[in-house]
């Protein structure tokens, strides 16, 4: 009798914590696609690719460490669908005594999966993930008694926990957060490095084939290439109703390439990174972001090895305090923080709905057709390369969303859908809690709410619209700038005690009679023509 070890597919870490509690020569481990995971939110086409690719490459690479793996595809004729029935196939053969596993991500898979020790009739030991820097556990002890929660005071709390930028007991340079100086404006000429792709790297690899030191690495990148081509072809067989575009593919699928990621970041993007963190510019998607996401959540990176590479930059005088600090609070800080929210509120954090909003999510989300350029851009470029950056999805997309008081639950359907990184416990939180304020402001002190200008002076959007961002009342006008008065306008009872916005209320209130009916009005108009 044996262990049978399950593994998911955003579990894709040598360091697992159920892979240090197995025997490599006597337990099992199971792996597999199934199409229950792959359509409960009908995920973007490359988010399918991308996982099933790297989940295979991670079958392969354990079974070259002496690994039994059971690997089941999605067209096995015998695949039931669903985790549980796989699991359940495997452990009618007798052959297991207990399953082990790593806590899973989600808390739909947790609930189903704490049904099993009865279900089965065996133990099943749920372990932590410990490849996240802050333990439910801990979280839940920072977050006891504390009237207010703040990913500023979490995140010092980390820093000082990993001893990150710190001199002694003092954050280096003296400040916690460099945001401030990370709010640049894109300005012409940028010079943007081509994003990491993978075909580029495999061709250099075969072209490399000619030396014939080099061909074992020749022979892998083709046997890889097999493995993409199989999983693209399945893909485009089964799931071509899901969102997105499917080809071009270009992501890492190894630990191997994702280093490589990382690397290149490192190198060539992070000196500006945090000058450039929140500026958009049409035609450039991957800006001086990381793209590292998709590798983080499924595990082919650790998040310390990544901050790590940031410090280092700064200790070898490559990349600036602003630069590093700003890398470094997104992935010790948020990262960490929005995982902690979502373990600490569930199930109830889903349900939240804070302005009671009810509007469905307007149809351009899924094709991108509307005259609102930065919407436009931002739809077309997730379409693409089911990616966009953080204030793309925050300060447009996910303004946008707040601002016309669309239903959580479809909002954060979509973003659920849309993105290779998303899984419910970075995606809800951040939906729920940064973008709608669904949450009342638990998760963050204010709504992120903003009018045109805001996207005017941090993108070069508004010069291709067909609106115009300086007009504020009008068929002409950039609808941010009457909806943003009016969302406040409308939730007033609600927001009118929040310090933060306290400016604003008085703004408003200074406007004329007929100021105010005309911005009532302008919404009126477009929020019926978006549901029409
Ligand atoms: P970078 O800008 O280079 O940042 C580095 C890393 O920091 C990221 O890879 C990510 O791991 C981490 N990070 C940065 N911001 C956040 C954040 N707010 N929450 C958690 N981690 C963060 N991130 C996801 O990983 N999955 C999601 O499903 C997701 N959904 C989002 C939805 C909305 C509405 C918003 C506003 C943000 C969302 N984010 C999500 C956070 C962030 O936008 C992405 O992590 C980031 O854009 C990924 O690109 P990058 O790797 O180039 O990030
Ligand atoms: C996202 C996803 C998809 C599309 N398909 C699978 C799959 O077929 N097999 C698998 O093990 N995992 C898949 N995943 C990732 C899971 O959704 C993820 O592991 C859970 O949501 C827990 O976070
Ligand atoms: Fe977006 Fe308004 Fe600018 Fe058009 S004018 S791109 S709608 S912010």
């Amino acid at each position: 009798m044996s262990n049978l070890c399950f593994i998911l597919g955003d579990q894709l870490s040598f360091s697992l914590s159920s892979l240090q509690h197995i025997n490599p020569t006597q337990d099992v481990i199971l792996m597999c696609e199934v199409w229950d995971e792959a359509t409960y939110v009908k995920h973007h086409k490359k988010k399918i690719a991308f996982l099933f690719t790297a989940m295979r490459h991670f079958a392969a690479s354990l079974r070259e460490k002496g690994y039994q793996v059971i690997y089941i595809r999605l067209d096995d004729p015998e695949n039931t669908g669903s985790f549980q029935g796989e699991v359940q196939r495997l452990l009618q053969t007798g052959h297991y005594n207990r399953l082990i596993v790593t806590q899973p991500g989600e808390y739909r898979v947790l609930a189903d999966m704490q049904q099993w020790q009865s279900l089965f009739n065996l133990p099943v030991d749920i372990l932590p993930d410990t490849r996240f820097l802050c333990s439910i556990e801990e979280f839940q002890q920072w977050a006891q008694g504390r009237k207010q929660l703040r990913m500023e005071y979490f995140y010092r709390e980390m820093r000082k926990k990993y001893r990150i930028l710190m001199q002694n007991d003092e954050p280096i340079g003296g400040q916690w957060n460099y945001d401030a100086e990370n709010r640049k404006p894109p300005r012409k000429g940028l010079n943007i490095p081509a994003p990491y792709s993978r075909s580029n790297e495999a061709q250099q690899k075969s072209q490399h084939s000619s030396q014939p030191i080099a061909q074992p690495i020749a022979q892998q990148a083709m046997a890889s290439q097999t493995i993409l081509q199989d999983v693209l072809a399945l893909v485009a067989k089964r799931f071509s109703d899901h969102f997105g575009d499917l080809e071009p593919f270009y992501f890492a699928v190894t630990r191997s390439e994702a280093l490589e990621v990382l690397a290149q970041f490192i190198q060539q993007r992070l000196p500006y990174f945090g000058d450039y963190q929140d500026a958009m510019l049409q035609g450039e998607p991957w800006m001086y972001h990381s793209h590292i996401s998709f590798y983080l959540n499924c595990g082919l990176l650790e998040p310390l090895e990544c901050i790590h590479a940031a410090e280092q930059a700064y200790f070898s005088g490559t990349a600036s305090l602003n630069a590093v600090e700003g890398f470094v609070r997104q992935i010790l800080g948020w990262r960490e923080y929005v995982r902690g929210i979502y373990w600490l509120t569930m199930p109830t954090y889903k349900e939240a709905n804070f302005f009671e909003a009810t509007r469905p999510l307007p149809s351009f989300y899924w094709h991108a057709k509307t005259d609102m350029n930065c919407l436009h851009q931002c739809i077309s470029e997730t379409q693409r390369h089911a990616y966009a950056h953080h204030i793309q999805r925050l300060m447009v997309l996910g303004n946008f969303a707040l601002l016309a008081g669309i239903a959580p639950h479809e909002v954060n359907e979509w973003f659920l859908i849309v993105y290779a990184d998303a899984y419910e416990w970075v995606e809800l939180p951040n939906v729920s809690g940064m973008i709608l304020f669904a949450d009342g402001g638990y998760l963050a002190s204010k709504p992120y709410a903003a009018g045109g200008s805001y996207i005017n002076k941090m993108s070069d959007y508004c010069k291709q619209c067909r609106y115009k961002v300086t007009v504020k009342n009008g068929p002409d006008a950039c609808p941010f700038n009457y909806l943003y008065w009016d969302f406040l306008a409308r939730n007033r009872a609600k927001l009118q005690s929040n310090h933060r916005l306290g400016m604003m209320y008085k703004t408003l209130d200074r406007m004329s009679d007929e100021k105010r009916r005309a911005i009532q009005q302008d919404s009126q108009i477009f929020l019926n023509q978006l549901d029409a």
